[in-house]
Protein backbone atom coordinates (compact mmCIF):
# COMPACT_ATOMS: atom_id res chain seq x y z
CA UNK A 1 0.00 0.00 0.00
CA UNK A 2 1.45 3.29 -0.85
CA UNK A 3 1.59 5.58 1.67
CA UNK A 4 -1.04 8.10 0.51
CA UNK A 5 -3.78 5.48 0.53
CA UNK A 6 -2.65 4.24 3.85
CA UNK A 7 -3.08 8.08 4.73
CA UNK A 8 -6.35 7.90 3.54
CA UNK A 9 -7.70 4.61 4.89
CA UNK A 10 -6.11 5.29 8.66
CA UNK A 11 -8.17 7.05 11.70
CA UNK A 12 -8.40 7.90 14.88
CA UNK A 13 -11.33 6.16 15.71
CA UNK A 14 -13.29 3.86 13.91
CA UNK A 15 -16.90 3.12 14.19
CA UNK A 16 -19.12 -0.11 13.49
CA UNK A 17 -22.75 0.99 12.59
CA UNK A 18 -24.32 3.95 12.02
CA UNK A 19 -27.14 3.77 14.13
CA UNK A 20 -28.05 6.13 17.55
CA UNK A 21 -24.65 5.05 18.92
CA UNK A 22 -22.99 5.21 15.81
CA UNK A 23 -23.87 8.89 14.70
CA UNK A 24 -23.44 10.11 18.51
CA UNK A 25 -19.83 8.60 18.58
CA UNK A 26 -19.11 10.23 15.53
CA UNK A 27 -21.01 13.64 16.93
CA UNK A 28 -18.17 13.25 19.84
CA UNK A 29 -15.04 12.62 17.50
CA UNK A 30 -15.90 16.08 15.66
CA UNK A 31 -15.87 17.77 18.73
CA UNK A 32 -12.65 15.99 19.52
CA UNK A 33 -11.14 16.89 16.69
CA UNK A 34 -10.45 13.34 15.52
CA UNK A 35 -10.61 11.85 12.31
CA UNK A 36 -13.09 9.19 12.18
CA UNK A 37 -14.90 7.33 9.80
CA UNK A 38 -18.45 5.31 10.31
CA UNK A 39 -18.93 1.60 8.03
CA UNK A 40 -22.33 0.72 7.76
CA UNK A 41 -23.50 -1.99 5.69
CA UNK A 42 -27.01 -0.41 5.24
CA UNK A 43 -27.05 2.16 2.37
CA UNK A 44 -28.72 4.72 4.95
CA UNK A 45 -28.60 6.09 8.78
CA UNK A 46 -31.17 3.82 11.19
CA UNK A 47 -29.05 1.03 12.55
CA UNK A 48 -31.85 -1.64 14.03
CA UNK A 49 -34.46 1.09 13.02
CA UNK A 50 -33.51 0.95 9.17
CA UNK A 51 -33.79 -2.67 8.88
CA UNK A 52 -36.77 -3.38 11.15
CA UNK A 53 -39.27 -1.41 8.96
CA UNK A 54 -42.06 -4.13 9.03
CA UNK A 55 -45.82 -2.75 8.91
CA UNK A 56 -46.23 -1.53 12.70
CA UNK A 57 -42.80 -1.34 13.78
CA UNK A 58 -42.85 1.17 16.53
CA UNK A 59 -40.90 1.75 19.24
CA UNK A 60 -41.75 0.72 23.31
CA UNK A 61 -40.44 4.08 24.78
CA UNK A 62 -41.99 7.13 24.58
CA UNK A 63 -41.05 9.61 21.56
CA UNK A 64 -40.48 12.87 24.19
CA UNK A 65 -38.03 10.30 26.42
CA UNK A 66 -36.53 7.99 23.18
CA UNK A 67 -34.34 10.62 21.31
CA UNK A 68 -31.30 12.21 21.89
CA UNK A 69 -30.62 14.85 24.67
CA UNK A 70 -27.55 16.53 24.24
CA UNK A 71 -28.54 19.08 22.01
CA UNK A 72 -31.17 21.21 23.94
CA UNK A 73 -32.09 23.15 20.55
CA UNK A 74 -32.44 19.63 18.75
CA UNK A 75 -34.42 18.14 21.65
CA UNK A 76 -36.66 21.73 21.32
CA UNK A 77 -36.60 21.91 17.32
CA UNK A 78 -37.91 18.02 16.80
CA UNK A 79 -41.59 17.27 16.62
CA UNK A 80 -42.82 13.52 17.58
CA UNK A 81 -45.88 13.22 15.87
CA UNK A 82 -46.74 10.69 17.88
CA UNK A 83 -47.02 9.05 21.56
CA UNK A 84 -44.33 6.04 20.78
CA UNK A 85 -42.54 6.36 17.52
CA UNK A 86 -43.32 4.98 14.54
CA UNK A 87 -40.11 3.70 12.56
CA UNK A 88 -40.28 5.81 9.84
CA UNK A 89 -40.40 8.74 12.53
CA UNK A 90 -37.60 7.65 13.92
CA UNK A 91 -35.34 7.20 10.77
CA UNK A 92 -36.08 9.91 10.00
CA UNK A 93 -35.24 11.34 12.94
CA UNK A 94 -31.51 9.78 12.94
CA UNK A 95 -31.10 11.27 9.62
CA UNK A 96 -31.96 14.22 10.39
CA UNK A 97 -29.54 14.42 12.91
CA UNK A 98 -26.65 13.31 10.80
CA UNK A 99 -27.62 16.33 8.71
CA UNK A 100 -27.95 18.74 11.16
CA UNK A 101 -24.49 17.54 12.91
CA UNK A 102 -22.34 17.67 9.60
CA UNK A 103 -22.19 13.79 10.07
CA UNK A 104 -22.64 12.64 6.28
CA UNK A 105 -19.51 12.95 5.13
CA UNK A 106 -17.97 10.43 7.44
CA UNK A 107 -20.20 7.70 7.10
CA UNK A 108 -19.07 4.92 4.21
CA UNK A 109 -22.10 2.97 3.22
CA UNK A 110 -22.79 -0.05 2.05
CA UNK A 111 -19.76 -1.01 3.98
CA UNK A 112 -19.95 -4.39 6.10
CA UNK A 113 -17.30 -5.21 8.10
CA UNK A 114 -15.81 -9.07 8.09
CA UNK A 115 -12.77 -8.49 9.86
CA UNK A 116 -11.33 -6.18 12.28
CA UNK A 117 -7.62 -7.42 14.23
CA UNK A 118 -5.33 -5.76 16.82
CA UNK A 119 -2.33 -5.29 15.58
CA UNK A 120 0.17 -5.01 18.96
CA UNK A 121 3.32 -3.96 17.01
CA UNK A 122 1.30 -0.76 15.58
CA UNK A 123 -1.11 -0.44 18.40
CA UNK A 124 -3.82 -0.31 15.75
CA UNK A 125 -6.81 -2.08 14.67
CA UNK A 126 -6.78 -3.43 11.03
CA UNK A 127 -10.61 -3.40 9.62
CA UNK A 128 -11.78 -5.15 6.56
CA UNK A 129 -14.94 -5.04 5.16
CA UNK A 130 -16.57 -7.55 2.51
CA UNK A 131 -15.40 -5.63 -0.76
CA UNK A 132 -11.81 -6.31 0.10
CA UNK A 133 -11.81 -2.45 1.65
CA UNK A 134 -9.41 -1.77 4.21
CA UNK A 135 -8.89 1.08 7.12
CA UNK A 136 -6.32 1.10 10.01
CA UNK A 137 -7.62 3.15 13.11
CA UNK A 138 -5.99 3.44 16.57
CA UNK A 139 -9.76 3.01 17.94
CA UNK A 140 -12.21 0.88 17.54
CA UNK A 141 -15.84 1.45 18.47
CA UNK A 142 -18.57 -1.44 18.00
CA UNK A 143 -21.74 0.51 17.73
CA UNK A 144 -23.01 -2.44 16.21
CA UNK A 145 -26.61 -2.87 17.95
CA UNK A 146 -27.89 -5.68 20.46
CA UNK A 147 -30.80 -6.52 17.67
CA UNK A 148 -29.77 -6.30 14.62
CA UNK A 149 -28.72 -9.89 13.63
CA UNK A 150 -31.83 -11.34 12.50
CA UNK A 151 -32.53 -14.94 13.41
CA UNK A 152 -33.61 -17.25 10.24
CA UNK A 153 -34.88 -20.33 12.04
CA UNK A 154 -34.03 -23.91 11.12
CA UNK A 155 -37.13 -25.03 9.74
CA UNK A 156 -37.11 -28.20 7.05
CA UNK A 157 -38.25 -26.97 3.43
CA UNK A 158 -37.85 -23.35 4.03
CA UNK A 159 -35.82 -22.75 1.24
CA UNK A 160 -38.08 -24.09 -1.21
CA UNK A 161 -41.30 -21.69 -0.36
CA UNK A 162 -42.27 -20.53 -3.41
CA UNK A 163 -44.23 -17.71 -1.83
CA UNK A 164 -43.48 -14.16 -0.81
CA UNK A 165 -41.14 -14.15 1.65
CA UNK A 166 -40.03 -11.94 4.41
CA UNK A 167 -38.17 -11.15 7.92
CA UNK A 168 -39.55 -8.35 10.16
CA UNK A 169 -35.71 -7.59 10.54
CA UNK A 170 -34.82 -7.27 7.10
CA UNK A 171 -37.75 -5.72 5.46
CA UNK A 172 -38.00 -4.57 2.44
CA UNK A 173 -38.42 -0.71 1.78
CA UNK A 174 -41.03 -1.46 -1.06
CA UNK A 175 -44.45 -1.59 0.95
CA UNK A 176 -45.25 -5.40 0.40
CA UNK A 177 -49.29 -5.30 -0.52
CA UNK A 178 -50.76 -8.06 0.89
CA UNK A 179 -54.53 -7.67 0.31
CA UNK A 180 -56.01 -10.82 -1.17
CA UNK A 181 -53.26 -13.12 0.13
CA UNK A 182 -53.22 -16.31 2.33
CA UNK A 183 -50.73 -15.39 4.73
CA UNK A 184 -48.22 -16.67 7.73
CA UNK A 185 -46.54 -14.88 10.40
CA UNK A 186 -44.29 -17.37 12.26
CA UNK A 187 -43.72 -15.86 15.89
CA UNK A 188 -45.11 -13.88 18.45
CA UNK A 189 -42.70 -11.55 19.52
CA UNK A 190 -42.86 -8.02 20.11
CA UNK A 191 -42.13 -7.65 16.14
CA UNK A 192 -44.88 -9.75 15.13
CA UNK A 193 -47.11 -8.48 17.96
CA UNK A 194 -46.90 -5.08 16.03
CA UNK A 195 -47.15 -6.20 12.81
CA UNK A 196 -50.18 -8.76 13.39
CA UNK A 197 -52.96 -6.49 13.24
CA UNK A 198 -51.70 -4.49 10.57
CA UNK A 199 -51.46 -7.72 8.26
CA UNK A 200 -54.91 -8.72 9.50
CA UNK A 201 -56.36 -5.57 8.28
CA UNK A 202 -54.96 -6.29 4.71
CA UNK A 203 -54.90 -9.51 3.94
CA UNK A 204 -57.05 -12.77 2.58
CA UNK A 205 -56.71 -14.84 5.52
CA UNK A 206 -53.69 -14.89 7.94
CA UNK A 207 -52.36 -17.87 10.25
CA UNK A 208 -50.14 -16.82 13.13
CA UNK A 209 -47.66 -19.61 14.34
CA UNK A 210 -47.35 -19.66 17.79
CA UNK A 211 -44.98 -21.73 19.35
CA UNK A 212 -44.84 -19.66 22.98
CA UNK A 213 -47.33 -17.20 23.70
CA UNK A 214 -46.21 -14.05 25.27
CA UNK A 215 -47.47 -11.29 27.61
CA UNK A 216 -49.09 -8.07 25.64
CA UNK A 217 -50.60 -5.10 27.40
CA UNK A 218 -51.71 -1.75 25.43
CA UNK A 219 -49.80 1.05 24.29
CA UNK A 220 -52.39 3.37 23.77
CA UNK A 221 -50.86 4.89 21.09
CA UNK A 222 -51.69 8.70 20.32
CA UNK A 223 -51.68 11.17 18.45
CA UNK A 224 -48.92 13.75 20.67
CA UNK A 225 -51.07 16.33 22.30
CA UNK A 226 -48.92 19.80 21.16
CA UNK A 227 -49.90 21.13 25.18
CA UNK A 228 -47.90 18.15 26.33
CA UNK A 229 -45.41 18.51 24.34
CA UNK A 230 -45.00 21.92 24.78
CA UNK A 231 -45.20 21.49 28.73
CA UNK A 232 -42.52 18.38 28.21
CA UNK A 233 -40.19 20.97 25.55
CA UNK A 234 -40.84 24.02 28.40
CA UNK A 235 -38.97 21.83 30.96
CA UNK A 236 -36.85 19.49 28.62
CA UNK A 237 -33.23 19.66 30.33
CA UNK A 238 -34.91 19.39 33.97
CA UNK A 239 -36.93 16.21 33.03
CA UNK A 240 -34.18 14.38 31.34
CA UNK A 241 -31.96 15.08 34.41
CA UNK A 242 -34.84 13.65 36.52
CA UNK A 243 -35.29 10.44 34.09
CA UNK A 244 -31.29 9.93 34.67
CA UNK A 245 -31.89 9.36 38.09
CA UNK A 246 -34.13 6.35 37.61
CA UNK A 247 -32.99 3.27 36.79
CA UNK A 248 -34.73 2.80 33.35
CA UNK A 249 -33.44 6.63 32.10
CA UNK A 250 -37.17 7.08 31.53
CA UNK A 251 -39.17 9.27 33.74
CA UNK A 252 -42.89 10.49 34.31
CA UNK A 253 -43.06 7.08 36.70
CA UNK A 254 -42.62 7.16 39.71
CA UNK A 255 -40.98 4.30 41.69
CA UNK A 256 -43.79 1.78 42.98
CA UNK A 257 -44.15 2.77 46.69
CA UNK A 258 -46.38 -0.31 47.73
CA UNK A 259 -45.70 -3.90 47.63
CA UNK A 260 -48.05 -6.16 45.86
CA UNK A 261 -48.10 -8.87 48.85
CA UNK A 262 -49.43 -6.34 50.98
CA UNK A 263 -52.66 -4.91 48.90
CA UNK A 264 -56.07 -6.69 48.62
CA UNK A 265 -56.62 -8.80 45.83
CA UNK A 266 -59.43 -5.78 45.00
CA UNK A 267 -56.73 -3.14 45.53
CA UNK A 268 -54.35 -4.53 43.11
CA UNK A 269 -56.81 -5.18 40.43
CA UNK A 270 -57.74 -1.54 40.35
CA UNK A 271 -54.30 -0.61 40.36
CA UNK A 272 -53.43 -3.44 37.22
CA UNK A 273 -56.54 -2.03 35.43
CA UNK A 274 -55.46 1.54 35.96
CA UNK A 275 -51.96 0.68 34.53
CA UNK A 276 -54.43 -1.12 31.64
CA UNK A 277 -55.87 1.88 31.03
CA UNK A 278 -52.95 3.87 31.02
CA UNK A 279 -50.62 1.98 28.56
CA UNK A 280 -46.79 0.94 28.85
CA UNK A 281 -44.94 -1.67 30.11
CA UNK A 282 -42.72 0.45 32.53
CA UNK A 283 -45.63 1.83 33.74
CA UNK A 284 -47.32 -1.88 34.48
CA UNK A 285 -44.10 -3.29 35.28
CA UNK A 286 -43.74 -0.47 38.31
CA UNK A 287 -47.02 -1.03 39.69
CA UNK A 288 -46.08 -2.76 42.75
CA UNK A 289 -42.43 -2.99 43.90
CA UNK A 290 -40.67 -6.94 43.81
CA UNK A 291 -43.30 -8.03 40.72
CA UNK A 292 -39.74 -8.57 39.27
CA UNK A 293 -38.37 -10.43 42.29
CA UNK A 294 -40.91 -12.20 44.08
CA UNK A 295 -42.76 -15.33 41.88
CA UNK A 296 -45.96 -14.93 44.07
CA UNK A 297 -46.35 -11.25 43.71
CA UNK A 298 -45.52 -11.69 40.05
CA UNK A 299 -48.14 -14.00 39.25
CA UNK A 300 -50.63 -11.05 40.39
CA UNK A 301 -49.70 -9.17 37.11
CA UNK A 302 -49.59 -11.88 35.05
CA UNK A 303 -53.10 -13.70 35.79
CA UNK A 304 -54.95 -9.92 35.61
CA UNK A 305 -53.31 -10.01 31.79
CA UNK A 306 -54.88 -13.92 31.49
CA UNK A 307 -57.98 -12.45 32.52
CA UNK A 308 -57.97 -9.73 30.38
CA UNK A 309 -57.11 -11.92 26.94
CA UNK A 310 -59.92 -14.33 28.48
CA UNK A 311 -62.30 -10.96 28.42
CA UNK A 312 -61.31 -9.74 24.97
CA UNK A 313 -60.82 -12.97 23.03
CA UNK A 314 -63.84 -14.86 21.97
CA UNK A 315 -63.16 -18.21 21.15
CA UNK A 316 -62.34 -19.65 24.45
CA UNK A 317 -59.55 -22.29 23.08
CA UNK A 318 -57.79 -19.50 21.14
CA UNK A 319 -57.97 -17.36 24.22
CA UNK A 320 -56.36 -20.32 26.43
CA UNK A 321 -53.93 -20.94 23.49
CA UNK A 322 -53.10 -16.92 23.76
CA UNK A 323 -52.58 -17.03 27.61
CA UNK A 324 -48.50 -17.51 28.30
CA UNK A 325 -47.66 -19.78 31.02
CA UNK A 326 -44.28 -20.44 30.78
CA UNK A 327 -42.42 -17.18 32.36
CA UNK A 328 -43.16 -14.67 34.68
CA UNK A 329 -44.46 -11.34 33.13
CA UNK A 330 -41.57 -8.95 32.73
CA UNK A 331 -39.01 -11.51 32.60
CA UNK A 332 -39.30 -11.63 28.62
CA UNK A 333 -39.44 -8.41 27.22
CA UNK A 334 -43.23 -7.23 27.72
CA UNK A 335 -44.89 -6.47 24.28
CA UNK A 336 -47.07 -3.27 23.44
CA UNK A 337 -49.49 -3.71 21.48
CA UNK A 338 -53.00 -1.83 20.38
CA UNK A 339 -55.56 -4.26 18.83
CA UNK A 340 -53.68 -7.33 19.26
CA UNK A 341 -55.84 -9.91 21.06
CA UNK A 342 -59.02 -8.23 19.64
CA UNK A 343 -57.37 -9.36 16.17
CA UNK A 344 -58.15 -12.42 16.82
CA UNK A 345 -61.70 -12.27 17.20
CA UNK A 346 -61.64 -11.76 13.17
CA UNK A 347 -63.26 -14.19 10.68
CA UNK A 348 -59.52 -14.14 8.91
CA UNK A 349 -57.37 -14.37 11.49
CA UNK A 350 -56.02 -17.94 12.79
CA UNK A 351 -54.13 -19.03 15.58
CA UNK A 352 -52.13 -22.00 14.89
CA UNK A 353 -50.42 -23.60 18.29
CA UNK A 354 -47.16 -25.31 17.10
CA UNK A 355 -46.24 -25.71 20.65
CA UNK A 356 -49.37 -28.84 21.02
CA UNK A 357 -49.14 -29.02 16.58
CA UNK A 358 -45.72 -28.50 15.48
CA UNK A 359 -44.29 -27.65 11.96
CA UNK A 360 -43.34 -30.61 10.32
CA UNK A 361 -42.41 -28.81 7.05
CA UNK A 362 -42.64 -26.05 5.20
CA UNK A 363 -43.57 -26.94 1.78
CA UNK A 364 -43.44 -24.70 -1.69
CA UNK A 365 -46.35 -23.61 -1.02
CA UNK A 366 -47.14 -23.41 2.95
CA UNK A 367 -46.36 -25.11 6.27
CA UNK A 368 -47.33 -28.26 7.12
CA UNK A 369 -48.18 -29.15 11.01
CA UNK A 370 -49.09 -32.20 12.68
CA UNK A 371 -52.08 -31.84 12.18
CA UNK A 372 -53.26 -29.46 9.51
CA UNK A 373 -52.06 -28.18 5.69
CA UNK A 374 -52.17 -24.52 5.97
CA UNK A 375 -51.27 -23.17 2.10
CA UNK A 376 -49.95 -19.13 2.04
CA UNK A 377 -49.00 -17.03 -0.56
CA UNK A 378 -46.61 -15.21 1.91
CA UNK A 379 -44.77 -16.46 4.55
CA UNK A 380 -43.30 -13.31 7.10
CA UNK A 381 -40.47 -14.68 9.78
CA UNK A 382 -41.09 -12.88 13.07
CA UNK A 383 -38.67 -15.28 14.69
CA UNK A 384 -36.19 -11.79 16.28
CA UNK A 385 -32.55 -11.40 16.62
CA UNK A 386 -29.17 -13.05 18.01
CA UNK A 387 -29.54 -10.41 20.38
CA UNK A 388 -26.65 -8.74 21.92
CA UNK A 389 -23.82 -10.72 20.34
CA UNK A 390 -24.58 -11.47 16.79
CA UNK A 391 -23.05 -9.42 15.08
CA UNK A 392 -20.04 -8.94 16.97
CA UNK A 393 -19.80 -12.70 16.10
CA UNK A 394 -20.45 -12.24 12.25
CA UNK A 395 -17.16 -10.10 12.38
CA UNK A 396 -14.03 -11.95 13.00
CA UNK A 397 -12.69 -9.63 16.06
CA UNK A 398 -8.76 -10.53 17.34
CA UNK A 399 -6.91 -8.93 19.95
CA UNK A 400 -3.93 -9.41 21.01
CA UNK A 401 -2.28 -12.72 20.07
CA UNK A 402 -4.90 -13.09 17.70
CA UNK A 403 -7.17 -14.51 20.37
CA UNK A 404 -10.72 -14.44 18.47
CA UNK A 405 -13.66 -12.79 20.37
CA UNK A 406 -16.10 -15.42 19.35
CA UNK A 407 -13.54 -17.90 21.45
CA UNK A 408 -13.35 -15.82 23.90
CA UNK A 409 -16.73 -15.25 24.81
CA UNK A 410 -17.54 -19.02 23.78
CA UNK A 411 -19.02 -19.42 27.26
CA UNK A 412 -21.02 -16.23 27.57
CA UNK A 413 -19.89 -12.26 27.29
CA UNK A 414 -16.89 -11.14 29.83
CA UNK A 415 -16.30 -7.25 29.87
CA UNK A 416 -15.56 -4.49 32.38
CA UNK A 417 -18.48 -2.31 32.84
CA UNK A 418 -19.73 -3.50 29.61
CA UNK A 419 -17.12 -1.06 27.84
CA UNK A 420 -14.49 -3.39 27.19
CA UNK A 421 -12.94 -6.85 26.85
CA UNK A 422 -9.52 -8.11 28.42
CA UNK A 423 -6.68 -8.61 25.57
CA UNK A 424 -8.67 -6.57 23.07
CA UNK A 425 -6.96 -3.28 23.61
CA UNK A 426 -8.84 0.24 22.13
CA UNK A 427 -11.76 -2.09 21.85
CA UNK A 428 -15.11 -0.35 22.76
CA UNK A 429 -18.24 -1.88 22.49
CA UNK A 430 -21.29 0.68 22.83
CA UNK A 431 -25.04 -0.33 25.01
CA UNK A 432 -23.89 -4.29 24.45
CA UNK A 433 -23.83 -7.32 27.10
CA UNK A 434 -22.74 -6.14 30.31
CA UNK A 435 -24.17 -2.65 30.63
CA UNK A 436 -27.99 -1.31 31.37
CA UNK A 437 -28.69 -1.46 27.25
CA UNK A 438 -31.81 -3.38 26.32
CA UNK A 439 -32.92 -3.17 29.81
CA UNK A 440 -33.34 0.83 29.94
CA UNK A 441 -34.14 3.24 27.85
CA UNK A 442 -31.53 2.68 24.78
CA UNK A 443 -30.80 5.87 24.00
CA UNK A 444 -30.07 7.03 26.91
CA UNK A 445 -27.90 4.19 27.96
CA UNK A 446 -25.97 5.11 24.34
CA UNK A 447 -24.99 8.62 25.65
CA UNK A 448 -24.14 7.65 28.60
CA UNK A 449 -21.43 5.18 27.06
CA UNK A 450 -20.49 7.28 24.10
CA UNK A 451 -19.61 10.16 26.77
CA UNK A 452 -17.84 7.94 28.84
CA UNK A 453 -15.93 6.37 25.74
CA UNK A 454 -15.57 10.40 24.57
CA UNK A 455 -13.60 11.36 27.93
CA UNK A 456 -11.45 8.48 28.25
CA UNK A 457 -10.19 9.17 24.89
CA UNK A 458 -9.70 13.14 25.54
CA UNK A 459 -8.01 11.29 28.71
CA UNK A 460 -5.51 9.46 27.09
CA UNK A 461 -5.26 12.27 24.22
CA UNK A 462 -4.14 14.75 27.48
CA UNK A 463 -2.06 12.50 29.40
CA UNK A 464 -0.53 11.39 25.88
CA UNK A 465 -1.47 8.14 26.24
CA UNK A 466 -2.12 5.16 23.14
CA UNK A 467 -3.78 2.15 24.79
CA UNK A 468 -5.95 1.58 26.71
CA UNK A 469 -7.15 -2.23 28.02
CA UNK A 470 -8.95 -3.58 30.76
CA UNK A 471 -7.18 -5.84 33.33
CA UNK A 472 -8.80 -9.44 33.47
CA UNK A 473 -9.71 -9.55 37.09
CA UNK A 474 -11.64 -6.54 37.06
CA UNK A 475 -13.51 -7.95 33.70
CA UNK A 476 -14.34 -10.67 35.79
CA UNK A 477 -15.29 -9.15 39.12
CA UNK A 478 -17.64 -7.15 36.54
CA UNK A 479 -19.14 -10.24 34.76
CA UNK A 480 -19.80 -12.14 38.47
CA UNK A 481 -21.39 -8.45 39.12
CA UNK A 482 -23.70 -8.61 36.40
CA UNK A 483 -24.61 -12.32 37.14
CA UNK A 484 -25.24 -11.71 40.57
CA UNK A 485 -27.27 -9.02 39.75
CA UNK A 486 -29.34 -10.67 37.47
CA UNK A 487 -29.53 -13.79 39.48
CA UNK A 488 -31.52 -11.78 42.07
CA UNK A 489 -34.58 -11.24 40.06
CA UNK A 490 -36.72 -13.24 37.72
CA UNK A 491 -35.25 -12.73 34.62
CA UNK A 492 -32.90 -15.54 33.86
CA UNK A 493 -35.73 -17.63 34.79
CA UNK A 494 -37.59 -16.62 31.46
CA UNK A 495 -36.30 -18.61 28.04
CA UNK A 496 -35.64 -15.32 26.18
CA UNK A 497 -32.98 -13.85 23.74
CA UNK A 498 -31.75 -11.99 26.93
CA UNK A 499 -30.04 -15.07 27.89
CA UNK A 500 -29.15 -16.66 24.51
CA UNK A 501 -32.16 -19.09 24.69
CA UNK A 502 -33.07 -18.31 20.90
CA UNK A 503 -30.31 -19.55 19.24
CA UNK A 504 -29.56 -23.19 19.19
CA UNK A 505 -26.28 -23.97 20.94
CA UNK A 506 -25.56 -20.61 22.23
CA UNK A 507 -24.67 -20.65 25.66
CA UNK A 508 -27.19 -19.71 28.50
CA UNK A 509 -25.91 -16.00 30.22
CA UNK A 510 -28.14 -13.72 30.89
CA UNK A 511 -26.28 -10.53 30.12
CA UNK A 512 -27.66 -7.14 30.28
CA UNK A 513 -26.80 -5.43 33.66
CA UNK A 514 -30.38 -4.55 35.81
CA UNK A 515 -28.92 -2.72 38.47
CA UNK A 516 -29.73 0.64 36.74
CA UNK A 517 -28.67 3.01 34.74
CA UNK A 518 -28.68 5.41 37.41
CA UNK A 519 -26.92 3.03 39.64
CA UNK A 520 -24.27 1.64 36.74
CA UNK A 521 -23.50 5.62 35.30
CA UNK A 522 -22.17 6.16 39.10
CA UNK A 523 -20.06 3.42 38.87
CA UNK A 524 -18.65 4.16 35.42
CA UNK A 525 -18.00 8.29 36.58
CA UNK A 526 -16.42 6.78 39.92
CA UNK A 527 -13.89 4.66 37.92
CA UNK A 528 -13.32 7.09 35.54
CA UNK A 529 -12.53 9.84 38.51
CA UNK A 530 -10.58 7.58 40.01
CA UNK A 531 -8.00 7.14 37.57
CA UNK A 532 -9.66 4.35 35.65
CA UNK A 533 -9.59 1.87 37.72
CA UNK A 534 -9.40 -1.73 36.36
CA UNK A 535 -8.13 -0.51 33.03
CA UNK A 536 -4.66 -0.18 31.84
CA UNK A 537 -3.10 2.65 30.15
CA UNK A 538 0.47 2.49 27.50
CA UNK A 539 2.23 5.62 27.07
CA UNK A 540 2.36 6.83 23.32
CA UNK A 541 6.25 8.11 23.99
CA UNK A 542 6.58 4.55 22.95
CA UNK A 543 8.82 4.24 19.57
CA UNK A 544 6.63 1.56 18.45
CA UNK A 545 3.60 3.64 18.15
CA UNK A 546 3.32 4.75 14.25
CA UNK A 547 1.49 6.85 12.29
CA UNK A 548 -1.91 6.92 14.11
CA UNK A 549 -3.82 8.94 16.78
CA UNK A 550 -1.57 11.82 17.50
CA UNK A 551 0.02 12.71 14.13
CA UNK A 552 -3.17 12.19 12.44
CA UNK A 553 -4.60 14.47 15.02
CA UNK A 554 -2.56 17.47 15.51
P1 LIG B 1 -38.47 -12.22 19.73
O1 LIG B 1 -39.02 -11.48 20.86
O2 LIG B 1 -37.21 -13.00 19.94
O3 LIG B 1 -39.61 -13.17 19.19
C1 LIG B 1 -39.35 -14.17 18.24
C2 LIG B 1 -40.55 -15.04 18.08
O4 LIG B 1 -40.28 -16.02 17.08
C3 LIG B 1 -40.92 -15.80 19.34
O5 LIG B 1 -42.31 -15.89 19.43
C4 LIG B 1 -40.29 -17.17 19.08
O6 LIG B 1 -40.90 -18.22 19.77
C5 LIG B 1 -40.52 -17.31 17.61
N1 LIG B 1 -39.62 -18.28 16.99
C6 LIG B 1 -38.28 -18.21 16.90
N2 LIG B 1 -37.80 -19.30 16.27
C7 LIG B 1 -38.86 -20.07 15.98
C8 LIG B 1 -39.03 -21.33 15.34
N3 LIG B 1 -37.98 -22.02 14.89
N4 LIG B 1 -40.27 -21.83 15.21
C9 LIG B 1 -41.33 -21.13 15.66
N5 LIG B 1 -41.25 -19.94 16.28
C10 LIG B 1 -40.02 -19.42 16.43
O7 LIG B 1 -38.18 -11.26 18.49
P2 LIG B 1 -38.93 -9.92 18.06
O8 LIG B 1 -38.36 -9.51 16.75
O9 LIG B 1 -40.39 -10.08 18.14
O10 LIG B 1 -38.55 -8.89 19.17
C11 LIG B 1 -37.18 -8.68 19.51
C12 LIG B 1 -37.05 -7.42 20.31
O11 LIG B 1 -37.14 -6.30 19.43
C13 LIG B 1 -38.12 -7.18 21.31
O12 LIG B 1 -37.95 -7.87 22.48
C14 LIG B 1 -38.07 -5.68 21.49
O13 LIG B 1 -37.05 -5.35 22.39
C15 LIG B 1 -37.70 -5.18 20.14
P3 LIG B 1 -40.26 -18.75 21.18
O14 LIG B 1 -40.61 -17.70 22.18
O15 LIG B 1 -38.77 -18.87 20.95
O16 LIG B 1 -40.90 -20.05 21.41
Amino acid sequence: MSRSSRKENLFDVLIIGAGFAGIYMLKKCHEMGLRARILEAAPDVGGTWFWNRYPGARCDVESLEYSYSFSDELQREWVWPERYSAQKDIQRYIRHVAEKFSLLDDIQFNTRVVEAHYKEDQRQWHIKCHDGASFIGTFCIMATGCLSSTHMPDIAGIEGFSGSFYHTGQWPESEPDFSGMRVGVIGTGSSAVQLIPIIARQCRHLYVFQRTANFVVPAHNRQLDPDVEAAHKANYPERRRQSRQTPFCIGGHPAPAHYAHEASAEERNLMYEKKWQTGGAISYLYSYKELLVDPEANETAGSFVRQKIRSIVRDPRTAEDLCPNDHYIGTKRLCLGDDYYETYNRDNVTLVNIRTSPIRQVTSNGIVTDDDDYQLDAMILATGFDAMTGSLFAIDIRGRGSAALREKWRYGPLTYLGLMTAGFPNLFFVAGSGSPSVKTNMVCAIEQHVEWISGCIQHMMANRLAEISCSEDAERKWTDHVAEVGNATLYPTAKSWYSGDNIPGKSRVFTPYVGGLDVYRKKCDDVASSGYTGFRFIGSEDRRLREGFFEVSE
